[in-house]
């Protein structure tokens, strides 16, 4: 395993900046959104047997737009006023369209999200996924396809987690548990949904 100093020598793809927004309003945004996102429960089933999936999620998006996550299509909530803001000063910046959104609401430490790549063919041959953290730092783990070498980042309140380029044909990632943790989290990754090229 690599050891990252929290910012410096990611994967390629993969850049990270802290303070993206500041503390105090990274607090405010995860207590408004703690509150007005119509959080669902979902749930997988694997082999015959339905199981809760281990957080709370909503996806949020324009009108129309179809998005399927881990096999499911997601029935999507409009944008909550609060975020536009966030989503326009993102948009101007990495000129790119974020049309939808998946949020995630790790309640504590028991809360997860298991290996994977963001690789749906809606999100295009190479998607750009900016990742904003909210409340709890929790650890986030990257992995090469290949060489299986993981890296670890800690992703910290009001953070912000660029992943683009060949990040998601390259490499998995995942949050794992982390019993110590109390406190919750609400991760929002801004998506560019129905340009595959
Ligand atoms: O909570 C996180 O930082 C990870 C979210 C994630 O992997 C995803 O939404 O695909």
């Amino acid at each position: 395993m690599r050891a990252v100093d929290n910012a410096r020598n990611l994967p390629s793809g993969f850049s990270y900046q802290p303070s993206a927004i500041s503390f105090e309003k990274s607090l405010a945004l995860y207590d408004a959104l703690c509150s007005t996102i119509p959080w669902q429960q979902n749930t997988i089933t694997l082999f015959g047997k339905t199981h809760k999936i281990p957080r709370l999620e909503r996806f949020i998006a324009d009108p129309g737009m179809r998005y399927s996550y881990s096999g499911k299509l997601l029935d999507s909530a409009p944008w909550p006023g609060i975020l536009q803001g966030i989503r326009k000063t993102l948009e101007r910046r990495f000129d790119v369209s974020f049309n939808a959104l998946l949020a995630n609401y790790y309640r504590d430490g028991q809360d997860s999200m298991g290996w994977h790549s963001d690789d749906e063919p809606e999100l295009g041959a190479t998607p750009v996924i900016a990742s904003l953290s909210l409340g709890a730092t929790r650890k986030f783990k990257i992995r090469h396809k290949n060489t299986h070498e993981v890296t670890d980042i800690f992703l910290e309140t009001g953070s912000l987690l660029m992943m683009q380029g060949n990040s998601q044909r390259d490499y998995q990632h995942a949050l794992p548990k982390q019993a110590k943790v109390t406190q919750g989290r609400i991760n929002l990754t801004f998506r560019s949904v129905g340009n595959a090229e």
